[in-house]
């Protein structure tokens, strides 16, 4: 029976321990209570938040609207929690992420500053066995891995790492009280997300910055602005809808046009009223859902035209340019361009432009005043591949063309994206199989839900999901309802285990290469995170499942309904 466990009594016997207090692992704790479970989530911070808690890094926030990036599980959180800004600041997220586990009174299930080290299935009894660095021993039925797909930090093993005698911060895993750069000589390592975010920051109070660049980055001029009521009022009069068409859109985003909704409330969503790419507050999915003329049907002053009256948007417009290298290269020429209308000095802007790899291979970048950034005068480029990181010293970094003196050396480098967190707890399946192992030339999941050899293990967003493609909060509640519905259909029929059998994690593995085939995720030149190219010695497998949320959301009922086909039940 749900909430009964054999060993009931015992302190550390659980229905269910949860691996991480982000936002998974919070709205799991929720949805388990609800059915009656007894449950621990484990949280290697000292609070709630995730991301959330671990990345405050300066200009830190996220990059799709929060009204949007939220939960919409709560009709009355909705409606009482107050965004500021269209793409709210780190400090705000953190603070909602306490208000939840406040409001429903999550605390007092988690506990803090607790590594989960191992997990192990025990054949005997058909229970996981959790072992923390505090050497605590926690048994479960259930295990259920919210531990985040982007938060393992990478420090990348560059000569000397660890000599600098100065601050050395990761984007990452930043102090919790406040860095004050302000007078300070500051060196950014990396150019994606987080660095772009946090050099326009850094250099407003830095005496100098130093960027280390190694590859050029394609990044949008993100818009963000304060939230007016009456785009708020729009959202909130029509949160029921918004949501569902979250639900079942392409990355998690209704296209909802809070403008228009603000003169007629049924008005239809309109995708154009969202900053960031259609539908996609990542990386685009292949395939549009209206045909349009695409970039290549334009002759080049056209496609000129298109760039003055759209500004980078041009490249959102013309959906061609994410399925067609050739439109793609077309996209990225004129994209160039609009780095020499920007950055003054041409050898900056040179060094600036992104070549040799399709726009919309990696995860999108926005930005606030990014290459704007690089023409004051307290602000150098070192282009990597002119000028190569030879080593970090005690004093700063060395390239070939000299010292650089630093207090602060950021690594803005990163993560092990997807699998690090799952690979760094030793986790034993049936028989004493290690992940790692089975995993060591790349993960294999049913519906990045389930492990074959591993009964009543779930991971939260796991590999082979949409997850990090899309608006994450929506995937995050789409998994934690699945399971949760699982484990109350396990209890109702009274059974002990699920797992997934080999044929149907075979079979979507494929499914998950296949659906990435094709598109610019899997171009030969494409290295990002989504493939493990960002980190050395690791498998390159393209990770995460392309079709799209709303398309998985049904076949993951589908299963359901199917009496959970492809997994045994016992
Ligand atoms: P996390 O928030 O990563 O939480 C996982 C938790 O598990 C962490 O607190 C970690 O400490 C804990 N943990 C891991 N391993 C262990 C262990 N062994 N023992 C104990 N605890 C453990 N997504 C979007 O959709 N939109 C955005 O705009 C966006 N912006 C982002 C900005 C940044 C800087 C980053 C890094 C990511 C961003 N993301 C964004 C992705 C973001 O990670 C997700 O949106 C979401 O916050 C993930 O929640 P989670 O609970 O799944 O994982
Ligand atoms: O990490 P990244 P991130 N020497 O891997 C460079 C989310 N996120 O933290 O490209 C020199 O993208 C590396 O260079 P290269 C989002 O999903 C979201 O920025 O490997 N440089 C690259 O430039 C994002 O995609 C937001 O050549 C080295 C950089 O470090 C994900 O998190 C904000 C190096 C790493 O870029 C990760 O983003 C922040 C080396 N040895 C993060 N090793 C939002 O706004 C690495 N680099 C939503």
């Amino acid at each position: 029976m749900v909430g009964r466990t054999a060993e009931a009594g015992r302190l550390t016997d659980y229905d269910a321990v949860i691996v991480g207090a982000g936002f998974a692992g919070l709205y799991q704790l929720l949805r388990l209570r609800e059915v009656g479970l007894r449950v621990k989530v484990i949280e290697a911070g000292t609070d709630v938040g995730g991301t959330w808690y671990w990345n405050r890094y300066p200009g830190a926030r996220c990059d799709v609207p929060s009204m949007e990036y939220s939960y919409s599980f709560d009709e009355d959180l909705e409606q009482e929690w107050e965004w500021s800004e269209v793409m709210s600041p780190q400090p705000e997220i953190l603070a909602y992420a306490r208000h939840v586990a406040e409001r429903f009174d999550l605390r007092r299930d988690i506990q803090f500053e607790t590594r989960v080290t191992a997990a192990r299935f025990d054949d005997a009894t058909d229970r996981w066995t959790i072992t923390t660095d505090r050497a605590e021993t926690l048994s479960a039925r259930f295990c259920i891995m919210a531990t985040g797909c982007l938060s393992m930090s990478n420090l990348p093993n560059i000569e000397g790492r660890d000599r600098f005698a100065g601050l050395a911060l990761h984007t990452g895993n930043w102090p919790k009280e406040p860095v004050d750069l302000r007078g300070k000589r500051v060196g950014v390592i990396g150019t994606g997300s987080s660095g772009v975010q946090a050099i326009p920051v850094i250099a407003a109070e830095a005496s100098h910055l130093h960027v280390f660049q190694r590859t050029p980055v394609y990044t949008f001029p993100a818009n963000n602005r304060p939230l007016n009521d009456e785009i708020v009022a729009a959202y909130k009069a029509n949160y029921a809808e918004v949501r569902e068409r979250q639900r079942h859109s392409v990355a998690g985003f209704s296209g909802f046009n809070p403008k228009k909704a603000a003169i007629t409330p049924t008005a239809v969503p309109d995708a154009a009223a969202k900053p960031g790419p259609p539908e996609s507050g990542d990386t685009p999915v292949a395939k549009p859902k209206r045909r349009s003329r695409g970039l290549l049907d334009l002759d080049l002053d056209e496609r000129r035209d298109a760039v003055a009256a759209h500004g980078p948007a041009v490249f959102q417009r013309y959906r061609d340019v994410y399925t067609d290298p050739a439109a793609n290269e077309a996209a990225c020429e004129l994209y160039r361009e609009l780095v020499d209308d920007i950055v003054e000095d041409p050898t900056v802007a040179e060094d600036l432009k992104p070549k040799g790899y399709p726009l919309g291979c990696k995860r999108q970048v926005y930005d606030t005043d990014y290459y704007e950034t690089f023409n004051r005068p307290n602000v150098t480029l070192v282009d990597l591949h002119r000028d190569p990181l030879l080593q970090i010293t005690e004093t700063g970094v060395q390239t070939e063309s000299g010292d650089v003196d630093l207090d602060v050396l950021v690594f803005a480098t990163g993560f092990d994206a997807m699998t690090g967190a799952l690979e760094r707890i030793d986790i034993r399946g049936r028989g004493g199989r290690a992940l790692r192992d089975d995993w060591s030339e790349g993960p294999h999941t049913y519906l990045g839900l389930a492990v074959e050899g591993y009964p009543n293990l779930f991971t939260i967003t796991g590999p082979g999901s949409p997850s990090v493609l899309s608006n994450v909060i929506v995937s995050i509640e789409q998994h934690v309802d699945w399971i949760t519905d699982c484990i109350a259909h396990l209890d109702a029929n009274e059974l002990t285990t699920i797992e997934a059998t080999a044929e149907a994690q075979a079979d979507w593995d494929e499914r998950v290469a296949e659906a990435a085939k094709g598109t610019m995720y899997t171009a030969p030149s494409c290295a990002s995170w989504y493939l493990g190219a960002n980190i050395e010695g690791k498998s390159r497998v393209f990770m995460p499942y392309v079709g799209g949320v709303g398309r998985y959301r049904k076949i993951c009922d589908d299963v359901a309904a199917d009496g959970y086909r492809g997994f045994t039940l016992a």
